[in-house]
């Protein structure tokens, strides 16, 4: 079903072509973890909440993957958390950008960033056409939620200061080495996740949220992200891998 919504993106001319291949190695890693949020990416989805929660100046960056998985749930995040939305694409065509938003629009969005002359600031030393952002928006962010990022957009974000919250499938990208938080879950299971964290953790303080973000270390999180995989795969070198059948 989720693959059939990353096509149907693509013929309505909003997801990338290369958005294909990208889910793709999504599933891969997804099988991996075993298609559910694993211990570590719950974590790092709490302390992504206390980060927005905390921030002066949160962003949602969406491309055409995300408005074709979690385009309802995306918005009610940042509804929750008073984050802004900008639309940001790798391979970014005017059309594209605008069929995004009409998107965001349909499922509620009331201002969407980062359209047409809107995309006038420029992240330094980066050269894709994700260098264009919103000055409203990403440019001014301290805290950016990245979801399918590429590695050099999040090393340049880094650069310039911003906390950088990724989701991504992949723990070995350079993506998710380079982020202060790595998400390391489907986007379909992270945001829901972070919706219900957004208002389970509304009320909790400015120092609680400090806390929670103070106790996370994001390397060490990636390491157990990949410890869990190991540990999965060596259960089933020693368990088995055959389904049973009556004989
Ligand atoms: O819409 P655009 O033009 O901005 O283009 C978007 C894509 C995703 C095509 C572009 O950013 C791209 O090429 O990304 P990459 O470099 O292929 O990286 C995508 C990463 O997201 C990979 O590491 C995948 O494993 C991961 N990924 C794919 N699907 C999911 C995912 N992570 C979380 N949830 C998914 N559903």
């Amino acid at each position: 079903m989720l693959r059939e919504r990353v096509v149907e993106g693509v013929r309505e001319g909003y997801v990338a072509m290369q958005g294909l291949i990208a889910h793709g190695r999504g599933e891969c890693f997804d099988y991996l973890i075993g298609e559910e949020t694993i211990p570590p990416a719950l974590n790092a989805e709490r302390a992504a909440v206390a980060a927005m929660l905390l921030a002066k100046h949160p962003v949602i960056s969406v491309n055409g993957n995300v408005a074709a998985l979690v385009p309802g749930e995306i918005i009610e995040l940042a509804k929750l958390v008073n984050a802004k939305i900008e639309v940001n694409l790798f391979y970014r065509t005017r059309e594209r950008e605008e069929l995004i938003a009409k998107v965001l629009r349909e499922h509620g969005a009331d201002e969407v960033l980062g359209v047409g002359d809107d995309a006038s600031c420029t992240i330094p030393e980066l050269f894709s056409e994700r260098r264009r952002v919103s000055c409203r928006g990403i440019y001014i962010a301290d805290v950016v939620l990245v979801p399918l990022e590429d590695g050099d957009r999040t090393e340049a974000l880094r650069r310039m200061g911003k906390v950088v919250i990724a989701i991504d499938l992949n723990p070995l990208s350079r993506t998710s080495r380079a982020a202060s938080i790595t998400i390391v879950d489907n986007v379909v299971r992270a945001i829901p996740n972070m919706v219900r964290l957004a208002r389970e953790m509304h009320s909790l303080g400015r120092d609680e949220l400090m806390k929670i973000l103070a106790d996370f270390n994001n390397d060490e999180n990636l390491r157990e992200t990949i410890k869990y995989i190991v540990n999965r795969l060596m259960k089933f070198v020693s368990e088995g891998v055959m389904i049973e059948f009556p004989k």
